[in-house]
């Protein structure tokens, strides 16, 4: 942390690295001055301010928009994430979580067919033998570069003539928009990969590189709507997670 010199904080010489002060200091404004979709200064104010280098300021902001606490619009300038946001982290779709980390989406459908769902997707839509479930397979980019592969089921009754749809844009924003399924709730298992021949060539990335693979279930006021695989570039893309002990009752008294 910074050193408090007649009521400001400034970034010091010492052991914690200067990156690292600043981004405390950010932080602290971020949680108390600042207000939801407020800019932060801009990086040459900060430089002058905190008497650090502009590569100093650029890894202090690139931590905060990296944990989510803030998001860049290409541009424009660095902004204050909600709070909000952070905690939906697990359930943004593809194309807000780009957008807000600073990048642009774009989507290739690969597949989309009405058909029956094989009984893993089936069990986790809740659908019977007979019932018909939608397959829609994606490839998501960020800045034309290749991020994710995708295979999304999703239950038809519930959702008529989703295939004529724009598939290339946000499905989760579809859903809220076009049929009031606002994706509130999700069960999410992760696991990493060894890219096979077809999805490397997909992807862009040696064969065997590694993926990171997310399963999830997601639900809109307790109705399974989405079981979705999706394998993405774990030298793309990380993941960042808030835990809170309280949660769980274990928080020291
Ligand atoms: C994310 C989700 C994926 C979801 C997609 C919807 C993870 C790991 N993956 O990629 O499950 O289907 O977003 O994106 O959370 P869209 O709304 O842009 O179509």
């Amino acid at each position: 942390m910074g050193s408090r010199r007649n009521g400001a904080v400034n970034v010091v010489d010492g052991p914690v690295p200067k990156h690292r002060q600043l981004r405390d200091i950010l932080l602290a404004m971020v949680e108390g001055e600042l207000v939801p979709d407020a800019p932060i200064p801009s990086e040459r104010e900060l430089v002058q301010r905190f008497g650090v280098s502009r590569a100093t300021v650029r890894e202090a902001v690139g931590r905060l928009v990296s944990e989510g606490r803030l998001y860049r619009v290409r541009g424009k300038g660095t902004f204050v994430a909600a709070p909000k946001v952070e905690s939906q982290m697990h359930l943004a779709s593809f194309t807000e979580d780009m957008r807000r980390r600073g990048h642009k989406p774009s989507t290739v459908v690969l597949g989309a067919d009405e058909t029956v769902a094989p009984p893993p997707a089936r069990a986790a839509l809740g659908l019977d033998v007979t019932d018909r479930a939608f397959r829609i397979e994606r490839l998501r980019s960020a800045d034309g570069a290749p991020m994710a592969h995708e295979v999304s089921w999703l239950p038809a009754a519930p959702l008529p003539d989703l295939l004529e749809r724009d598939l290339m844009s946000s499905i989760y924003s579809i859903l809220a928009h076009d049929y009031g399924r606002v994706l509130d709730s999700a069960a999410q298992t992760v696991w990493a990969e060894g890219a096979d021949p077809l999805r490397a060539r997909l992807l862009r990335v040696p064969p065997a590189a590694p993926l990171l693979v997310f399963r999830k279930t997601s639900y809109a006021s307790g109705r399974p709507m989405e079981h979705v695989t999706s394998w993405y570039r774990a030298d793309r893309y990380q993941v960042h997670m808030t835990l809170d002990s309280a949660l769980h009752g274990h928080r020291p008294t």
